[in-house]
């Protein structure tokens, strides 16, 4: 086991590593930027360096002051949570050639998975249903005109070195394909240096459902059942739950041995998410994350595993102890993203908050590096906290997440937290009816003017 851990990470997220790095008795190293000199990250660590000025490029990002971190404070591993470095094949490349243990996949497998038509193509060969389409990158308007035809509208172009929605089209008729080629071309080209597009058959109303997976170096791999996610504005996720309204016994069990057999076909060994777009009871690959996710809470609720700890005892080379038949799903849970921001126009809210009361009591978790007196920084993300409920049923989660969303006093910044509540108390929501369209239809009904 390791015996010193750096945190390539800041906010709720750090110190999640950090529980579970003391759980498991190893030293935790916290690396921050100036402005973060007096976050709880920092505080709670056994150690602690400063790596550079606020702006995430000069700190959080630069991989040389975090490799210098690590040698000078004598690190073996690196945890890079979610976001920042944790999925860059240059970092994991960095870690890999110090010796430094880079908690997460070999840069290589980070690479396939970054390319979204190799690791659709990858996926397909291994058995994973896929949306009809293109066998890779489409080299040229003509030929996605032709495979358009081939598929039918409506189509949607993908930027290759994408994800989260950036460089995506959607076509509704061939006039269309000449402008819009060049143009998500061009976007993908200007921000992720590659212009590759590769075209699929446009699912129009999908829920987004994902399935979180856990490998091991010995060759073991189990899926950990679902997450949905369908509740999202901008790809950006407000709501999450496990296990997901949509599925019966049968296509949870189908998804789940996908997912293990497409992890297993690029010898996943570490935690890892399935995206899946699920549609008309027929489910479909779209991306796979090769981090710990923001809502991975909800799936240890439900599944009683601690994800990070398993994360980091398979990076240090343990064999897993759990087989697929150990995996129960323990009632629901479900995550609301507290995000600094403007309720009705989404805008960041940043700025000192002054009284923060966070909620308690039974089945209630609040992951949060917050505290009253604390600054929200405009230069990182507007997370603040995530409110996680469990409970027999999906419908005492609601109950739940209501009464303690009522009692999550935030006062000097705006938050999200009245958005939450209106959604708890929707009709659609309430019975299930979920669709990456939902906040689309939400904000039409309730955001009017
Ligand atoms: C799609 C799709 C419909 N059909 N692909 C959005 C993010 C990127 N990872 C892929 N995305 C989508 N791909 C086909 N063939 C709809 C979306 C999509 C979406 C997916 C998941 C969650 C929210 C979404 C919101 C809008 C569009």
């Amino acid at each position: 086991m390791f015996r010193k851990i750096l945190i390539a990470n800041r906010g709720e997220i750090a110190l999640r590593i950090i529980w579970a790095c003391k759980e498991l008795g190893i030293r935790t190293v916290a690396v921050h930027s100036d402005v973060d000199a007096d976050s709880l990250h920092v505080r709670f660590a056994d150690e602690n360096i400063c790596i550079g000025p606020a702006p995430s490029r000069l700190s959080y990002l630069n991989i040389t002051n975090l490799i210098s971190a690590a040698e000078i404070s004598n690190a073996d591993a690196i945890h890079p949570g979610y976001g920042f470095l944790s999925e860059s094949p240059d970092f994991a490349r960095v870690c890999e050639a110090c010796n430094i243990t880079f908690i997460g996949p070999s840069a290589e497998t980070i690479a396939l998975m970054g390319n979204k038509s190799e690791a659709k193509r990858t996926m397909r060969a291994a058995g994973v249903p896929t949306i009809p389409g293109s066998d890779g990158p489409v080299p040229d308007p003509d030929e996605a005109k032709r495979l358009a035809a081939e598929f039918g509208y409506p189509v949607i172009l993908k930027a290759s070195a994408g994800g989260g929605g950036k460089g995506m089209r959607v076509l509704r008729s061939e006039s269309e394909m000449e402008m819009a080629f060049q143009m998500a071309s061009a976007e993908a080209a200007s921000a992720f240096s590659n212009g590759d597009l590769y075209l699929e058959k446009y699912l129009e109303s999908p829920r987004h459902i994902e399935l979180q997976v856990l490998g091991d170096k010995h060759g073991n791999v189990i899926h950990l059942n679902e997450r949905e996610c369908s509740i999202q504005r901008r790809h950006q996720k407000l709501i999450e739950e496990s296990p997901s309204p949509a599925l019966s016994e049968l296509l949870r069990k189908e998804m789940g041995e996908v997912a293990v057999k497409g992890s297993e076909a690029v010898k996943y060994a570490t935690a890892g998410t399935i995206e899946f777009l699920f549609e008309d009871g027929r489910f479909y690959f779209m991306e796979m994350n090769t981090r710990i996710q923001v809502e991975h809470p909800v799936t240890e609720n439900v599944c009683n595993v601690d994800l990070v700890k398993a994360q980091i005892m398979a990076a240090a080379g343990e064999k897993m102890t759990w087989r697929q038949k150990d995996i129960k799903i323990f009632g629901h849970s479900m995550e609301c993203r507290v995000n600094a921001e403007d309720p009705l126009r989404f805008t960041p809210s940043p700025g000192r908050i002054t009284t923060f009361h966070a909620p308690g009591g039974p089945g209630v978790r609040v992951d949060t590096a917050a505290y009253a007196g604390y600054f929200v920084s405009p230069h990182y993300d507007s997370l603040i906290a995530k409110l996680i409920v469990r409970g027999p049923t999906r419908a005492d989660c609601i109950m739940r997440m209501k009464r303690a969303l009522e009692s999550f006093i935030v006062e000097g910044i705006k938050t999200n937290i009245p958005m939450h509540l209106k959604i708890m108390d929707d009709e659609d929501f309430k019975a299930g009816n979920l669709s990456t369209r939902f906040m689309d239809r939400y904000l039409s009904e309730n955001n009017a003017g």
